[in-house]
């Protein structure tokens, strides 16, 4: 190693089960090299593809470096303005709201996991908290369906610790893809499969996790519930369930018995709705009564359908039923919550506002129903809601109500195109931040490891300064801290109880490398944190929601449209986040993958225009013909310059207002007719 290049450790903050922690290496103020950071006991040391191209990330040409204007919005006619400038026109607007409607009610942001590091996370909520009364997005479009699900269950959300996984006998992979999205996970898979596991990917797409498989069942979608429920009943019937467990810690036995034996789970009724074999059906349940360990492993992929919390409560069930909770190598995996044993001091910055609430998962069409005040401005951060929300039709409109729409970004995104002030947001390497993984248990530190690219900032930065701005217009009218730095707001998260649960004294000392929370085999004492202080088949806490207080069977959406489209994550690239790389991969959202099969019936060949349609519009796409889809399928991926998402209905799952205000988003939920032909222009997106 060249000795003459400082060694910062920095935390790649995408939206990523993994949070990599990596080593960048500097010089000079220039970064030369990222890797991995050996001492980070889950990700040892490695990246993927993309945290390797963090240098093309950080000096893209793509990259913005100073504020923008655009006048008028839309036109492309953009004038770099000074910082002082941009925060002039910001504040002088919320001021002027603030006089017209007598409140900060009309204005609104929009906030995502463009990285999801601490400080970034919350910064917004924490400005526009300073404010007192605003309009506030909630809600979770990842993941909001099975949280609750698990919390209906569980009592609370716990993920086994995937080191763990490791020592799995029987994995089963329910619409989760590691070697895409997790793809640190891969190793431990890999472990427990060099050990003897066995390996089960019950997927609709012949993903590349699904192809390092021992058993890989292609399901219809949105059909897993009927597979768990029936392979519940097959497994009491022989009672090949774990009676000790069952007598124990099980709540609603009996009732669910009852439930299974009085309705149709037979195996020609399951094959027949789920489209597997019943020689799969009775592999599986095979598998799940003689090897032990099992480890279960719900993707957030899984939960985009109408009726995916039912699925999600009938899968845990069965890992209740086959005893494989509270052990090592068994447990059901779907979302660690570290974040909450933090104080969150940002999130929680004047929390008790009473705001006005509006759904993210639907939010363009819940701030057009809001009157008196109307939101007229909008700051989004971390987000490119234009390419990646469902109801974009509602976002044309909202668009039009808006009077000024901020940005912050590094690259000129969909969204950002359509606004009136862009503004240059700092990568990682270029602040502090402290990252907690939705996934492991390791904490690790992101330090400032170069000077801030051009003009760009950091989201909190930004808020130091409008905050500034605004208090010198009108003396007190935010209350954000802003003379608090970086480090001081990482200083507030490390509470006594966080030194004792990392072995650290202070947030510097994770300039050494990254700590582990220390813990037991979460439920290893069988106390669940439910009503019933058992794992709860049954739920009186669903019942009380309106929901089956048992995991039931509701069959998935269906269409006048033949296909349905699955929109999943790509190994490449993370969301619409693809300016910054090359060509290929950006490209890969122009495709279309579709079944030979279909493609035979409808005549297509490979790199054919087709136009996909529904009752929402159409748009253009490039055939991609795959056996990896089945047919009545068709796969595309997210972002790119049509972005499939104009297609989507508004269209929800079952659960998520338990824990997250409103339930998830069933983007998965998505029907579409396809015909011959089309280019760019008859297909054309949005505003052209
Ligand atoms: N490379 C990369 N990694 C990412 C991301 C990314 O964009 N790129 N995004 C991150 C984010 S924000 C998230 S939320 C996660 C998502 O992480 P995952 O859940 O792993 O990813 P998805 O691709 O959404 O869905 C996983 C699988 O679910 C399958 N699936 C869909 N419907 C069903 C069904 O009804 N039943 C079954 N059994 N399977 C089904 C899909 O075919 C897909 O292969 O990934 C994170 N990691
Ligand atoms: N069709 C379809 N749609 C989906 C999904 C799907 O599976 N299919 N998945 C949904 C899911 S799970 C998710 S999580 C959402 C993701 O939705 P978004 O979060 O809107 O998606 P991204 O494309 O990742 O956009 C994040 C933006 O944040 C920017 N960014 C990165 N770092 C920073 C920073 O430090 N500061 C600021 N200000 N900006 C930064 C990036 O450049 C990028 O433009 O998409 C949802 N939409
Ligand atoms: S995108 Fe995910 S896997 Fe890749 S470096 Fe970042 S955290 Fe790691
Ligand atoms: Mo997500």
């Amino acid at each position: 190693m060249n000795t003459t290049y400082e060694v910062f450790r920095n935390v790649c903050p995408r939206n990523c089960y993994n949070s990599c922690a990596m080593l960048s290496y500097v010089r000079d103020g220039k970064l030369y090299k990222v890797a991995g950071d050996p001492q980070h006991g889950f990700t040892r040391g490695k990246l993927c593809s993309k945290g390797y191209a963090y240098l093309k990330y950080v000096y893209s040409p793509n990259r913005l470096r100073f504020p923008l204007r655009q006048y008028p919005r839309g036109s492309g006619k953009w004038e770099k303005i000074s910082w002082n400038e941009a925060l002039e026109q910001i504040a002088e607007k919320i001021l002027e709201l603030n006089k017209r409607y007598g409140s900060n009610l009309s204005l609104t942001y929009n906030n995502g996991s463009g990285n999801i590091g601490l400080l970034h996370q919350y910064a917004s909520a924490a400005f526009f908290n300073s404010l007192g009364q605003h309009t506030k997005p909630v809600g979770n479009f990842c993941l909001a369906a099975g949280q609750d699900a698990f919390t209906y269950d569980f009592g609370q959300t716990l993920n086994p610790d995937p080191e763990q996984m490791g020592y799995a006998k029987l994995i089963l992979l329910w619409g989760a893809n590691p070697a895409c999205t997790a793809i640190q996970q891969m190793k431990y898979i890999n472990a427990a499969r060099k050990a003897g596991a066995k390996l089960v990917v019950i997927d609709p797409l012949f993903t590349s996790t699904a192809a390092k498989a021992d058993l890989y069942i292609q399901i219809r979608p949105g059909t897993d519930g009927l597979l768990a429920l029936g392979l519940a009943k097959k497994l009491i019937e022989n009672e090949d369930y774990d009676r000790e467990f069952v007598e124990n810690h099980i709540y609603g036995f009996e009732a669910f018995s009852r439930y299974l034996n009085n309705s149709d789970f037979s195996p020609s009724r399951l094959s027949t709705v789920t489209g597997i074999t019943e020689e799969a059906f009775y592999e599986l349940s095979q598998l799940l009564k003689e090897y032990k360990p099992c480890s279960s492993w719900i993707g957030y992929g899984f939960q985009r359908h109408s009726n995916s919390g039912q699925s999600i409560r009938a899968i845990n069930a069965l890992m209740a039923l086959t005893g494989n909770i509270g052990k090592s190598g068994a447990g059901a995996y779907y979302l660690h919550l570290g974040q909450e044993a933090f104080p969150l001091k940002l999130a929680n910055h004047n929390s008790s506002v009473q705001n006005r609430l509006v759904n993210i998962n639907d939010f363009a069409s819940s701030i057009l129903s809001l009157q008196d005040p109307p939101v007229k401005f909008i700051w989004i951060s971390g987000r490119n809601p234009l390419s990646q929300d469902q109801g974009l039709t509602a976002w044309r409109e909202l668009l039009n109500q808006l009077e000024l729409i901020v940005t912050v970004d590094l690259f000129m995104t969909k969204t950002a195109e359509h606004s009136d002030l862009v503004l240059p947001a700092a990568s990682h390497f270029e602040e502090y931040d402290l990252n907690i993984s939705y996934w492991h248990y390791w904490l690790a530190l992101n330090e400032k490891a170069l000077p801030a690219y051009y003009e760009a900032k950091s989201d909190l930065e930004i808020f130091r300064l409008l905050t500034r701005k605004l208090n010198k217009l009108s003396a007190g009218f935010s209350d954000f801290p802003a003379e608090l730095s970086a480090e001081d707001w990482l200083a507030s998260e490390i509470t006594t109880q966080i030194k004792v649960s990392y072995g650290i004294n202070s947030w510097q000392d994770l300039k050494n490398g990254p700590k582990k929370l220390q813990m037991e085999i979460p439920w290893s004492s069988c106390k669940f944190r439910t009503a019933s202080g058992k794992f709860e088949i049954y739920s009186k806490l669903a019942r009380k929601n309106n929901l089956p207080a048992l995991p039931k069977y509701h069959p998935p959406q269906s269409s006048k449209h033949p296909f349905q489209v699955l929109s999943p994550q790509k190994n490449e690239f993370i969301h619409s986040q693809t300016k910054w790389l090359p060509r290929i991969i950006h490209d890969q959202a122009s495709l279309v993958l579709i079944n030979t099969n279909d493609a035979q019936t409808h005549n297509l060949r490979d790199d054919e225009s087709v136009i996909l349609y529904n009752d929402n519009g159409s748009l253009s796409k490039k055939v991609q013909i795959t056996d990896s889809v089945p047919p009545g399928v068709l796969v595309v991926f997210q972002g790119g310059q049509e972005p499939i998402n104009s297609l989507i209905n508004e269209s929800f799952c079952d659960m998520g207002k338990l824990k997250n205000h409103y339930n998830g988003n069933a983007f998965y939920d998505l029907f579409v007719s396809l015909k011959k032909g089309g280019d760019s222009a008859e297909a054309a997106w949005f505003f052209v």
